[in-house]
């Protein structure tokens, strides 16, 4: 595990519950990720691989999320499961790290945003996990960036609701502090903080890598994550819930869903 950080950043992590590193990754590094999101963004769906979920727009249908795609594109795999990202998630874990599940959110021109939710309740098996968010186009308050309750992820599970989010009467009363990024900007966070962001009302794509982590002394739970959520989605198309019309485990994604293909 090498040093990345100095001991303020350190602090701030402990602190805020979140950590923006900017400049992470070079420009060579960036235009990398950018070329891969595009390259997943245009693999067909399959039954079994990578699954994709797509939101109505007022473009049309659009891509709002793709999973599990690691296993399946060389360059990602090896950039998410070793290297700088896995040394930076195990020096604020204080141990070695392992991957438990990545994700691209695309939040295309007038894609959703995400209602107030801490990740712990959709991540199972493990009870705390770390994840790193690259940004791959820029991310504004106009295009969709992500807004922390800052501090409030030592307080265990918040006003849980039904949707397996933070209740709206108590989001609506925590302080929200927004955290731009640029590609390149990495933003790690915990699995307990809070976090929102808004629909993106810019004319410009606000694609970002989701990378999560749990301590590699949990064991290795990305099989499994990715088995279980699939087998709960075929479960809720039966039931005829609403739930399958969710891009995860809770309800948390205010854009409107269409096509579920897995
Ligand atoms: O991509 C976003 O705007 C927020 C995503 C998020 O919080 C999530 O997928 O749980």
């Amino acid at each position: 595990m090498s040093n990345h950080l100095n001991p303020q950043l350190h602090q701030d992590w402990k602190t805020n519950g979140y950590l923006k590193v900017p400049g992470f990754f070079s420009q060579e590094e960036v235009d990398a990720l950018q070329k891969w999101v595009s390259e997943i963004s245009c693999w067909k769906s399959t039954p079994d691989k990578w699954m994709h979920h797509y939101e109505s727009t007022p473009d049309g249908p659009r891509l709002s999320r793709s999973e599990n795609f690691v296993p399946y594109h060389t360059g990602m795999k090896a950039t998410v499961t070793g290297g700088k990202v896995l040394n930076i998630v195990s020096e604020l874990m204080n141990q070695p790290a392992v991957l438990y599940k990545e994700k691209i959110n695309y939040k295309y021109p007038g894609g959703g945003g995400y209602a107030a939710h801490q990740d712990a309740p959709a991540y199972e098996f493990v009870d705390y996990h770390v994840t790193c968010l690259i940004s791959v186009d820029p991310a504004t308050p106009e295009s969709g960036c992500l807004y922390f309750a800052s501090g409030r992820h030592q307080e265990g599970f918040i006003a849980l609701d039904e949707k397996g989010c933070v209740a709206p009467e108590t989001a609506s009363t925590m302080e929200w502090v927004a955290v731009p990024t640029d590609p390149g900007d990495i933003l790690l966070f915990g699995s307990y903080i809070p976090h929102k962001s808004p629909a993106n009302t810019s004319n410009q794509p606000r694609r970002i890598i989701y990378l999560t982590y749990n301590a590699r002394s949990q064991g290795d739970w990305r099989e499994q994550y990715y088995t279980d959520k699939r087998q709960a989605f075929s479960e809720y198309a039966k039931e005829g819930s609403n739930r399958d019309k969710q891009i995860s485990k809770i309800a948390h994604f205010r854009g409107k869903v269409v096509n579920h293909d897995f």
